[in-house]
């Protein structure tokens, strides 16, 4: 387990709410965020405010300079070539959107299939239908089995139809199964597929190399890190990069415009139109400063060890059942979805809330998900680096009570 010292790094945790300690495990959601980075971005509007890739002076050229160093830095991260495979958007929804409204409206046409799975997240589902709308494509799911594991079987029955492209998450923000992306992307390349991978819920937990898996896509959030809100990334390789068309434009995403036409910028300008996040990007930049500092595989490590602590324990808690694999895990991350016998996921939510509990309820934006295993709603607990054992010890406690409250 990592030092639970750590704790003193997010200011949050400090708190307390409802007249105890805050208990934050709604980490899927969102994170909560170091000092480090909060003084990041105080730093940024103190010292080096202005726009970026326009003025010769000193603040622009500081503000550049800060902007693309945090582009360095997430390439590093993720073992990516250049800072020029990294585009800088929202969120990873909008980094999704990005490949649907660019290589989606580019490259597909009627006909063509596009295989994604049964446990996405809304924000890798909505894009392709929206794309099946524009271009008549098709779109199939890959299964998930009753084990909440994706049946690889059917994944190469699909992939016989030689689909365009391939696209899933990494890790489930619901059932928290991490699919074996390496793989996956090898059959997806034999097929002649482009690969897309939804890394919102794996970058932020485990050491991810672009390289060694070998997407052609992988979209994450800054926010699901430690790293501010209103910053997301898309990895893109290059060399298809450079073959795609912009996705907006505007400012700085061209090279030469006259009233009829215009050229592109370099990458990864030519994807970023208009002013960018400037000041959370720089932030993000000391985020992955910090990630690193306490290590990736540290992180890993700490989360499985509290999370295979929490399922042992929840497991024993009367008429919880656990939505997603209880054992293996090896191949699952930090986070427990799960229903209780006598009780809605939202009155759990709100019981552990009074608590200081904070705990998510609801479908998690995973809508198909819970329907095709028959559940409307599930209550989700979600790890990260700075949760501890006795934190876990808590949520039990008051799991007990609820259970007794509502079973007597
Ligand atoms: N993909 C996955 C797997 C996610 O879990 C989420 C957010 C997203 C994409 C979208 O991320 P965003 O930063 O663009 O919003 N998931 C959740 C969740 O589980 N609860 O709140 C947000």
């Amino acid at each position: 387990m990592l030092d639970p010292k750590i704790r003193d790094d997010f200011p949050i945790l400090s708190l307390e709410v409802n007249g105890k300690p805050l208990v934050y495990f709604d980490n899927a959601a969102t994170s909560q965020k170091p000092q480090a980075v909060i003084d990041k971005l105080v730093e940024y509007y103190e010292t080096s405010n202005a726009n970026i890739h326009r003025g010769i002076h000193y603040l622009s050229e500081k503000a550049t300079e800060g902007y693309e160093e945090s582009k360095k830095k997430v390439a590093r991260f993720i073992n990516a070539k250049s800072y020029k495979e990294i585009i800088y958007t929202r969120n990873a929804t909008e980094s999704i959107n990005l490949v649907a409204y660019t290589l989606g409206l580019s490259s597909l046409s009627k006909g063509d299939l596009v295989i994604s799975t049964e446990m996405e997240h809304h924000s890798n589902i909505i894009p392709w239908q929206i794309i099946k709308k524009h271009k008549k494509i098709d779109v199939e799911f890959v299964p998930v089995r009753d084990d909440y594991t994706l049946d690889i079987d059917e994944y190469k029955k699909l992939l016989q139809r030689k689909p365009k492209l391939v696209t899933f998450v990494h890790a489930s923000n619901v059932l928290g199964t991490i699919n074996p992306a390496k793989e996956i992307t090898r059959l997806a390349h034999k097929a002649g597929a482009f690969v897309l991978i939804d890394g919102a819920q794996s970058v932020p937990h485990m050491k991810i190399d672009v390289e060694d898996i070998d997407c052609d896509f992988l979209a994450f959030s800054s926010h699901k890190m430690c790293g501010p809100t209103g910053i997301g990334v898309l990895y893109g390789k290059q060399e298809i990069l450079e073959e795609l068309d912009p996705f907006m434009g505007g400012g700085d995403m061209i090279n030469h415009v006259t009233y009829e036409e215009s050229t592109w910028n370099k990458l990864p300008w030519k994807f970023e139109a208009g002013t960018p996040n400037i000041a959370d990007a720089v932030a993000f930049g000391a985020t992955v400063d910090y990630l690193e500092k306490i290590g990736m595989r540290d992180i890993e490590k700490h989360e499985r060890e509290l999370v295979s602590y929490a399922l042992d324990k929840m497991k024993k808690v009367k008429g919880l059942e656990i939505f997603g694999q209880d054992d293996r895990v090896e191949s699952r991350g930090g986070m427990v979805a799960f229903t209780l016998k006598y009780a809605h996921p939202h009155d759990v939510a709100q019981l552990l809330d009074e608590e200081g509990i904070a705990v998510r309820s609801g479908h998690h934006c995973a809508q198909p998900l819970h329907e095709k295993f028959k559940k409307s709603t599930t209550s989700r607990a979600s790890f990260y680096l700075y949760n501890t054992k006795e934190e876990v010890d808590k949520m039990i406690a008051a799991l007990d009570r609820v259970v007794e409250l509502f079973h007597s």
